[in-house]
C-alpha cells in the first residue's frame, strides 16, 4: 500500500473516534519511514553512478594471458654442460615432461615419435634437455632458411615477460626452430626468416633412433631489435615466463608428417604457437 494513500484515511479516522495524539504519532512514524526509504533510494543511485564512472571501455583494458600448465622450474647450482650428455647433476634432480600433444598430423606411434624434456635455469640462461625417439632423421633442405619447419627440428617457444599475445612478426615472443645441424630460425619484424644461432646453443647425440638434444637459451624480451646491441634478460627467482616446446617430425615426406607439442591447445587449429603466445604454458623459476 502506498504510504501517501494512508493520510486521508488517518484524517477521517481522526474526525470520528480516535484520539488526536495517537493520530499525530502514527503520522510522524509514517513520515519517518517515508524519509528513510527515500534516502535509501538516493544512496542506491549514487552507488550506481560511481560504478558506472569507473568502468573502462573494453578496448582500453589490457588483455592478460591466463596462466595454464603452471610449472616450477628448479635452478641449477652447477650449470649443465652443453654436450648432448644427460650426466649433469641437475638432470638427475629434475623430472621429465611429455611432448604428447598432437598439433599437426596423425598421432604418431611410439616407433615413429616419442618425446620428452626437462628444464633448469641460471641467471644467464634457460637449459633444456630433450630426448626424442624418431625412426628417421631427415634434413631435406640444406639451406637453413628454406621451409625449415618441414625438416626434423625442435621448436622452442619463449615469452620473456609471460605477456601472451600475438608475436608472428615481432619480438613479443620467439619461436626458435633448432635444426639437426644446430641452425636456429625464426621470423623477424621484416617477415623474413633469420638465423638466431647466438640465442640458442645446441649439441645433440644420436644413439640408434634416440637423440638427446641439449640446449642453452639466452632469453630476450620484446625490446629486442635485430642488428642492435641487446641485453639479455637476467633470470631471477619467482620470475614467470611463457614456454612451450615441440618437435616437427618428417621421415621422408615433402612436408612435415606431424608436429608434437608440450601443451594442450584449445580449438580446431592447434598450430598456433608460432603466432599466439597465449597458448604457451607458464614456467616459474624457483631455487
Ligand atoms: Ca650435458
Ligand atoms: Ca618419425
Ligand atoms: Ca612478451
Ligand atoms: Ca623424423
Amino acid at each position: 500500500m502506498n504510504v501517501f494513500n494512508i493520510f486521508p484515511i488517518l484524517l477521517s479516522l481522526n474526525s470520528i473516534t480516535i484520539n488526536n495524539n495517537l493520530v499525530k504519532k502514527i503520522v510522524f512514524l509514517l513520515s519517518l519511514i517515508l524519509i528513510i526509504s527515500c534516502k535509501k533510494k538516493e544512496n542506491n543511485n549514487s552507488d550506481k553512478t560511481i560504478a558506472d564512472s569507473t568502468e573502462q571501455p573494453a578496448e582500453i583494458a589490457k588483455k592478460e594471458k591466463k596462466d595454464h600448465q603452471l610449472r616450477n622450474i628448479k635452478k641449477a647450482e652447477i650449470t649443465p654442460t652443453i654436450d648432448g650428455d644427460m650426466n649433469d647433476p641437475i638432470w638427475n634432480e629434475t623430472k621429465w615432461y611429455p611432448m604428447d600433444q598432437n598439433w599437426i598430423g596423425e598421432f604418431p606411434d611410439v616407433n615413429d615419435f616419442f618425446g620428452r624434456y626437462k628444464m633448469t635455469w641460471t641467471p644467464e640462461a634457460l637449459y633444456i634437455l630433450v630426448e626424442i625417439k624418431d625412426d628417421v632423421l631427415y634434413d631435406q633442405y640444406k639451406d637453413p632458411l628454406k621451409l625449415w619447419w618441414d625438416d626434423d627440428c625442435v621448436e622452442i617457444f619463449i615469452d620473456a615477460d609471460n605477456s601472451g599475445g600475438e608475436h608472428q612478426y615481432n619480438n613479443n615472443a620467439f619461436a626458435y626452430h633448432v635444426a639437426l645441424d644446430g641452425n636456429v630460425v625464426d621470423l623477424d619484424a621484416s617477415k623474413k626468416p633469420l638465423l638466431y644461432n647466438n640465442h640458442v646453443k645446441m649439441k645433440r647425440k644420436t644413439d640408434g633412433d634416440v637423440t638427446v638434444w641439449e640446449f642453452e637459451m639466452i632469453v630476450f624480451d620484446d625490446t629486442y631489435e635485430e642488428g642492435k646491441a641487446n641485453d639479455p634478460v637476467v633470470l631471477s627467482k619467482d620470475q614467470k615466463l611463457g614456454f612451450a616446446i615441440a618437435y616437427n617430425d618428417n621421415d621422408a615426406s615433402k612436408e612435415r608428417e606431424n608436429f608434437m607439442g608440450s601443451v594442450f591447445v584449445p580449438g580446431e587449429d592447434k598450430n598456433q604457437g608460432w603466432i599466439n603466445a597465449d597458448i604457451f604454458g607458464t614456467i616459474v623459476l624457483v631455487e
